[in-house]
């Protein structure tokens, strides 16, 4: 008889609490973090019983903390392909094509995450992962060093790989099998203090760029951030300083409204690690690789809400470009506030104008109505109640905010705008997934349901 496979849901809430154990030890203002964020969510769901409700039902509500995204930078397309393999043994796949080479980083960039919604209530954990371009640096001699030590290094353990291959071959582990491929997984995204070239190769990689230093130099691609998820991130980021933590002058993404929209994230740099390089000597170097942050999520928008979301951020921008140092915050602030003035801000008109995504199901009332009637009618009738569905995904603008304030002030270099989706997929093996295509199916699934239940009832 063969054992009891586990579910990738399963083993994706073990490898997310993992992962938190081990960053806990590693950065410690990470769990200091988590403490805070926890103790707001508490406090904004025992303030505003309409939001729990909510979250309720839409099935958020237990999830929320225990709720993380994390980010790795990858150095090759091999390793980009073997990462794929990686989580999807977890129940994560590719979402989303992000190019940041716009905005002066050069990657470009998926998020790994559950898809389908049971498996997003289950545990939602997502890895934003880039993957390096190479070819956005010019010095032609140490592109081709720093191939030469990428192509060396190998970032996955035997025994991760072996029960990568396991679970492809009988499609899922058994119980031992997930714990050691979690133990083995875990390795991967460690800090290692051991540096994978010498001080003077560091220094180069560095000066190129801080990101192909942080990538090129080490032997693993070590997880740089662990971001839990706060129902106000307006009072955690006013909570940090007594926390002994600085958060970035600006909070990445829309500004605080009624509802909130998409995403909100805000950093901070956590730690400088001291790293052994390869040689004797002048050996001990000091690089800062990893940062804390929050985020808040609000409602997923159409391709006609996330228009006019881009279209408002642009504007804000031309206006006023934030500034590194956070010298001209509250200018920048008061520009976004004014310039969203006009995205709508109420649940009814987000939904009526086609702005988001929504969920939905019968409220249990009965009315005299057409079932055929379309879901404004029956949302306007009583029968049904329409929730707001959850961005899960990530901004370009924001994570490219958030990039930049990690890496350093003066990290920013100017790259044309450079997107190559077509490479990307092929070094990933795989398309990734379209994720307005997502949140379209979600709704239009909900109310198919919500549909054949008023019939079931009416008959
Ligand atoms: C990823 C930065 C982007 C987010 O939440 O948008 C990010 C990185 O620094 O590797 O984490
Ligand atoms: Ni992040």
């Amino acid at each position: 008889m063969t054992h009891a496979q586990l579910s990738p849901d399963s083993i994706r809430a073990r490898f997310a609490r993992a992962m938190s154990t081990m960053y806990r030890t590693e950065v410690p203002a990470y769990g200091t973090l988590t403490n805070l964020v926890e103790a707001v969510n508490a406090e904004t769901l025992a303030a505003d019983p309409a939001k729990k409700e909510r979250l309720a039902a839409t099935d958020e509500l237990d999830r929320i903390n225990e709720e993380r995204h994390g980010a790795i930078r990858l150095g090759t397309a091999a390793e980009l392909a073997t990462m794929r393999r990686l989580f999807a043994v977890m129940g994560m796949v590719p979402v989303g094509y992000y190019d940041l080479s716009v905005a002066g980083v050069p990657v470009h960039s998926t998020a790994f995450r559950p898809v389908d919604p049971a498996s997003l209530s289950a545990n939602p954990f997502r890895v934003f992962t880039s993957l390096l371009r190479l070819d956005l640096i010019e010095d032609e001699a140490l592109r081709a060093e720093a191939t030469k030590v990428l192509d060396a290094r190998q970032i996955f353990t035997p025994g991760c790989l072996a029960l990568i291959e396991k679970a492809e071959q009988a499609g899922g582990l058994d119980e031992a099998d997930a714990e050691a491929f979690v133990n083995e997984a875990l390795e991967t995204f460690r800090w290692h203090e051991e540096a994978n070239v010498t001080a003077a190769l560091y220094r180069r990689l560095h000066d190129a760029h801080r990101l192909v230093a942080d990538v090129v130099a080490f032997k693993g691609p070590h997880i740089n951030h662990l971001t839990p998820r706060t129902l106000d991130i307006d009072t955690v980021q006013d909570r940090m300083p007594e926390e002994g933590i600085t958060p970035k002058a600006v909070v990445e993404g829309p500004p605080s409204r009624r509802v909130p929209i998409l995403l909100r994230q805000t950093s901070f740099k956590a730690l400088e690690e001291p790293v052994a390089f390869l040689e004797d000597g002048d050996s001990q170097g000091r690089h800062t690789a990893r940062f804390g942050e929050i985020e808040q999520r609000g409602l997923a928008l159409t391709p006609k809400g996330q228009a006019l979301y881009d279209r408002l951020l642009s504007e804000t921008r031309a206006r006023v470009t934030p500034a590194a140092d956070g010298s001209n915050a509250s200018e920048y602030n008061a520009a976004l506030a004014q310039v969203f003035a006009e995205f709508p801000d109420d649940l009814e008109t987000l939904r009526t104008e086609g702005l988001g995504y929504f969920r939905y199901a019968p409220t249990g009332r009965a009315g005299d109505i057409d079932l055929g009637g379309s879901a404004a009618d029956l949302v306007a009738a009583g029968v049904l109640r329409a929730d707001p569905i959850t961005y899960e995904d990530f901004l370009p603008v924001s994570a490219a905010g958030i990039f930049q304030s990690n890496l350093g002030d003066g990290a920013a270099k100017s790259y044309s705008a450079n997107p190559n989706r077509e490479r990307f997929e092929a070094d990933l093996g795989a398309p990734v997934t379209d994720l307005h295509q997502l949140y379209a199916e979600a709704e239009a699934a909900s109310l198919a349901r919500a549909r054949a239940e008023l019939s079931r009832r009416a008959a």
